[in-house]
């Protein structure tokens, strides 16, 4: 049976440290969907659309990965694709408590799927999309962040939204 996992995220923009953790899915499972949350509350920088492209563009050498959109609940998304795990990057300590928290809500709502939490190379390991946002409002370099086929896209978008 193939085996496949989601890989959620808002990914406003996709990081180098989102780049990695979807790289080691992909190595771990037959199939691979990278799925944007439409969530309204993060009022993101880029639009659905724009983030979904941005990922296709920094997958397009991973064969078995695919990008997709979701709103609502992340669990009915996996149950909807038969899916048998969430992967998700884990940082710091001070991810661990959402993660967590999140990881055993899903579990009550849907026992069968799995949470995968996947560990970032250390040169990643403080690294966020709203870091990169960051930089980039008071514009410095975010080539170290962002991943380089997409970096004149991301680079010029930040330059309109933070003249
Ligand atoms: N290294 C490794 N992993 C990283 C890095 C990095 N440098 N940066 C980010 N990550 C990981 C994050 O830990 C996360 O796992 C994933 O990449 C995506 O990160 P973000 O910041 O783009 O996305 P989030 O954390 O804002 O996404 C949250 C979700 C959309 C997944 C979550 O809010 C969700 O599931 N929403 C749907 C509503 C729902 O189902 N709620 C109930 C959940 S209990």
């Amino acid at each position: 049976m193939e085996r496949l996992a989601i890989c959620p995220g808002s990914f406003d923009p996709i990081t180098k440290g989102h780049e990695e953790i979807i790289r080691r899915a992909a190595s771990l499972f037959d199939r691979v969907i990278v799925v944007v949350s439409a969530n309204p509350d993060k009022n993101p920088i880029f639009s659905l659309d724009e983030r979904v492209r941005l990922i296709h563009a920094v997958c397009v050498d991973m064969p078995n990965v695919e990008v997709d959109k979701f709103s609502g609940l992340l669990i009915d998304y996996v149950r909807r694709k038969s899916a048998v795990a969430i992967v998700k990057g884990l940082r710091a300590v001070s991810d661990f408590d959402y993660e967590f928290q999140m990881a055993l809500t899903n579990r009550k709502l849907m026992p069968q799927a799995e949470t995968v939490f996947l560990t970032p190379s250390s040169d990643n390991m403080y690294l966020s999309s709203s870091m990169v946002r960051q930089i980039a409002r008071f514009g410095g370099d975010v080539s170290s962040f962002v991943p380089s086929i997409i970096l004149d896209t991301v680079v010029e978008r930040l330059k309109i939204k933070f003249p």
